[in-house]
This record gives C-alpha cells, structure tokens and sequence, in this order.
C-alpha cells in the first residue's frame, strides 16, 4: 500500500506510517518535509492552488496499484484534491478525509471543507475511489480525552495512524472463525472506529448517518482463544443486537494474533453522502 498526504494534516499522518513497513509514502505541501516531497508553492487565494495543480504522474509512477490520499478538509491543499485524484484514477484509490471541527469553520475556509467534503463523497459513490474513510477530528479527542497543547495533533495523528494499519493488516489476514457479508460497491462512505474485544461496544471516528454495513475485527491473543470455550457464543449474541433494521450488513471476524492484549477495529458503510441537510445547504 502506498500513502499520499496532501497539505500538512495529510502529511503529518502519512508520515506516522513510516514506522510501518509495509507503505511508501509521498508527500504533497508547501512546507519543507523530509522524505519524498513534490513541494508546491504558496499562494494567497484557494483558486490558485486549484489553477495550478502540479503533475503527480512521475512523481507517484513506482506506487503500485493501491493508493491512500490523506487530506484534511478546509485546508488550502484540499482544494487540489479532486484534480491530483484524477491523474491517478486507474489505482485502487481510497481517501481518508480528515474533517476538522466544523464549528471552528468560517468564510472561504468553509466553503471549500463543504464543497470538498460533499465532491469527494460523490465520487466515492460512483466508484471512482475504492472507498472513503471519513474521520473528524473531533471524535478522535474525545477518545485521546484531555490532549496537551504541544503534540496536540500528534497525539490525534498517532491514533488515526495505528487504526488504519492494523485495519489494512486484518483486511489482509486469514481469520480463523467470521461472517463475511458481501460488500456493496455503493456503500463506498465509510468511517472506521475502536472495537472493545470485550464488550463489542464500538468507538467511531466519524458520526456517520444511515449505516449499511458493519464490519467487526476481533483479535484475541492465541493462548487465550485455546483455553475459552464461550467467545464465539458471546460474540454472536452481540452481532445479532447489532442490526439497526432489516438492510443493515453485518460482518464479523476473529483473528488469532501473538500480541499479549486482545483489541479491535470496526469499519462501518454507507451509501449515503454525509452532511447533505437541509439546513446545511
Ligand atoms: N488530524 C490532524 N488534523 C490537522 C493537522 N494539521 C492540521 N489539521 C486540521 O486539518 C485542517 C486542514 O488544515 P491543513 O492540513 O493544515 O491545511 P493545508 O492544506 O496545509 O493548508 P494551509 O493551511 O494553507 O497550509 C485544519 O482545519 C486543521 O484543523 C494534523 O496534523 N492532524
Ligand atoms: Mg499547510
């Protein structure tokens, strides 16, 4: 798997993978970073990082066939999103969209987080991205609790970070006991969350709205799984109250991992495109 990150957001995320190594990862901002950077200049006005979006061809040319775009909506650089997607439309593309408290919002800045927000999940829709993962910002302080000023957005990065990786592991990982429900190529809006291997309760990085499908990831240590008889019963019985009605998906899966503390991830679909009411239009 290959990471883009587009503005500063986008990049201080894509550069936590790098501990990580299964990822190569490029980097889009204006800003000097270490690494491998296709820096672009500063302007004063949004349109003019729109007008001016540079060729990212050469630049991502040995990235493989699966690509993941991190950006954080409002920013300037967001504003180049759907035209650096476009010269990259015949990878695997999934973008992760890091929405920024909504509240702290005002004037062009916006706009341009609606605008971007709202295009990016249509051409999730029509199949243009593998998939979208939504994150706001907001959700991911609530489960850091109180957060330092210094290493801030760190502390966020570090979070949005691991969650993904051991979800792209797990995605990619024989389970050893699951339910799979097909996935709906339309159901292509999707947020991923924090599972409690304990008590199935789970913890979502975006509030999303009209779920489809739920995707449940359990990892319990091996020795652990030898010795309990009545995991899967109780897994079940969870999954069974987990429907919201009659069209809701679920999926679940155990896996048999080394690691001493047992942990989970979630990602949850939809077809509907987020923040689309009435009184925000
Ligand atoms: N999760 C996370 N969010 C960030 C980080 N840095 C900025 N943000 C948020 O992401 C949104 C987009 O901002 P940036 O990524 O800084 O914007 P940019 O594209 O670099 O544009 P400029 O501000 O003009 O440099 C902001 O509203 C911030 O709240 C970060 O490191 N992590
Ligand atoms: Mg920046």
């Amino acid at each position: 798997m290959n990471i883009v990150g587009l503005g500063t957001a986008g990049c201080n995320i894509a550069q936590c993978f790098s501990k990580y190594p299964q990822y190569k990862i490029f980097l889009i901002d204006t800003e000097e970073r270490e690494g491998n950077l296709l820096k672009v200049e500063r302007h004063k006005n949004i349109e003019d990082y729109e007008a001016n979006v540079p060729s990212i061809k050469d630049f991502v040319s040995d990235s493989g066939d699966d690509i993941m775009l991190i950006v954080g909506g409002s920013g300037s650089l967001s504003a180049m999103s759907l035209a650096i997607l476009g010269q990259i439309k015949e990878k695997n593309i999934t973008v992760v969209y890091i929405q920024p408290k909504l509240s702290s919002l005002t004037g062009k800045k916006k706009l341009l987080e609606r605008a971007t927000f709202g295009i990016l999940q249509q051409y999730a829709r029509s199949g243009l991205f593998k998939d979208m993962y939504l994150i706001n910002n907001q959700n991911i302080v609530e489960i850091a609790g109180q957060l330092p000023v210094i290493g801030y957005h760190d502390k966020i990065n570090e979070i949005i970070c691991s969650s993904i990786h051991f979800i792209n592991v797990l995605q990619n990982t024989d389970y050893i006991y699951g339910n799979i429900e097909p996935k709906e190529d339309v159901c292509a809006i999707s947020t991923i969350g924090l599972l409690d291997v304990e008590t199935s309760e789970e913890t979502l990085f975006f509030d999303l709205d009209l779920i489809r499908e739920k995707d449940y990831m359990y990892t319990f240590n091996r020795t652990r799984l030898l010795e309990s008889s009545n995991i899967i019963p109780q897994i079940e019985a969870k999954m069974e109250k987990k429907t919201e009605d009659w069209l809701t998906k679920i999926s679940y899966r155990l896996y048999s991992t080394d690691y001493d503390s047992d942990f989970g991830y979630c990602v949850f679909r939809t077809s509907k495109v987020q923040g689309e009411t009435i009184d925000s239009l």
